[in-house]
């Protein structure tokens, strides 16, 4: 496989340093940038969403679904943070690892989720310590007996909907003693699948129930240098086509009203809809948002991020908005049907791809052009931006992170399978 050469890293470098220089950029400026770039990668890619409960043994229910079976799926802790490893060490940067509740390793015990303690995370954040990174965390709010409704937080089962609040401020807690012990700001993200499959007879009960198990989950609070709160809304997923009860309308209303950070999700939303346009509006009222990348194909399919149109508009609306520091990024993505160690790096990659092609943009010349009315010029430089090499300092950037260049980290992952995943049945 081409692998390309550190002096040829250097000489292209060098090359498009001058290009960008042209236009008011200075590269090694945003290489620093990068550095203060941290995404979230999602420990579920490695194991497509099971996690390690007793007696779980597929992502059930939820309107989500893994497909694919290829070999070397991670089945415990002890392999899912290996692979996680073995995909960070491919990955430029330092970044955060994204856990779910069902990853808890209890010791071969059973735990339910309103039961859970940080005791059960001691192994995630151990290594998290060693690593040097920052953790993230999502209460698990499907694949559940007590999911099988379809409602969980909304349900108008008192004893369900209670249930379910407990797994709530359970997580909380566990956020905010993972922040804590780690001295790095814990998110924590709640995703429900509460909805409909046909037409509700009435939408509203389940909202106002949804609002009051919030309210209820909410009602401790924590350092935010600690753990910082989100809620993620969704258009629909399989099985919950015509009704969602946590939709966008109402967590914008939920998070705003109570100073709570809104998550949008790429593939939450009807597939002509830029999620990108969303972000300068949530940013006018709000401090922070937080992004799940992700890539829907024709539905909410998680598919592996890719460097494509709707990634680069999102980069560079950030950018654009100069709100980097206020968007946490996270990677949310699942697919069972490829390797999964290159799952994540493609995504990973893909996303840091398009975070640094919207630093390197000349932005202030698109502007200047704008305020002078010029929008034929706009569109002009727009159009020529788009050429610019960023790949040369993509490149520099892997080297200067002590990753694999170019498609040469392609190989290790082949080598990883055949060395370990292989013999994993
Ligand atoms: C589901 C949401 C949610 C999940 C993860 C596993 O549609 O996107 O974020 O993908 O919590
Ligand atoms: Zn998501």
């Amino acid at each position: 496989m081409y692998r390309v050469d550190e002096d040829k890293v250097y000489s292209a470098y060098d090359h498009a340093k001058e290009m960008y220089a042209e236009f008011g950029v200075n590269t090694d400026e945003i290489l620093k940038e990068m550095d203060k770039i941290h995404i979230s990668i999602h420990c579920w890619q490695g194991d497509d969403v099971i996690g390690f409960e007793e007696g779980v043994n597929g992502l059930t229910g939820g309107g989500i679904v893994a497909t694919g079976n290829w070999p070397g799926r991670a089945r415990n802790g002890a392999e899912l943070r290996e692979d996680i490893e073995m995909a960070l060490s491919l990955i430029p940067g330092k970044h955060r690892v994204n856990l779910h509740a069902i990853y808890a390793e209890t010791d071969g015990e059973f735990v339910d989720r309103d039961q859970i303690s940080i005791e059960h995370f001691k192994k995630w954040i151990d290594w998290a310590k060693e690593k040097g990174i920052g953790l993230d965390f999502n209460p698990t709010f499907f694949s559940h007996q007590k999911a099988n409704s379809g409602y969980t937080l909304s349900s108008k089962d008192d004893k369900i909907r209670k249930f379910w609040i407990n797994h709530g401020k359970r997580s909380r807690e566990i956020a905010n003693a993972i922040g804590k012990e780690l001295n790095n700001q814990c998110v924590n993200n709640i995703w429900i699948p509460d909805g409909s499959k046909d037409l509700p007879a009435n939408r509203i009960e389940h909202r106002k129930l949804l609002k009051e198990s919030l309210d209820e989950i909410f009602a401790v609070k924590y350092e935010k240098s600690n753990m910082l709160d989100s809620v993620e809304s969704k258009l629909f997923g399989i099985g919950s086509e015509s009704y969602v009860v946590g939709s966008h309308e109402f967590y914008l209303g939920y998070a705003l009203k109570n100073n709570i950070m809104l998550c949008l999700d790429m593939g939450h939303f009807h597939p002509t809809e830029s999620v990108a346009d969303k972000i300068s509006s949530i940013l006018t009222f709000s401090d922070n948002l937080l992004i799940h990348v992700s890539r829907g194909v024709r539905w909410d399919s998680d598919h592996v991020v890719i460097l494509n149109d709707e990634l680069l508009s999102l980069a560079k609306e950030i950018k654009r908005c100069n709100a980097y520091d206020k968007v946490y990024i996270a990677l949310d993505f699942f697919d069972a049907s490829i390797n999964r160690i290159a799952a994540w790096v493609v995504g990973a990659r893909a996303t840091l791809k398009a975070i640094l092609i919207s630093l390197l943009e000349p932005t202030h010349l698109l502007v200047e052009q704008e305020n002078k009315g010029n929008l034929g010029n706009r569109l002009a430089l727009m159009e020529e931006f788009k050429a610019l090499p960023f790949y040369a300092v993509w490149n520099k950037y892997c080297m200067d992170k002590n990753v694999p260049i170019g498609t040469s980290w392609i190989n290790l992952v082949d080598e990883y399978e055949n060395k370990v995943l292989k013999h994993r049945n």
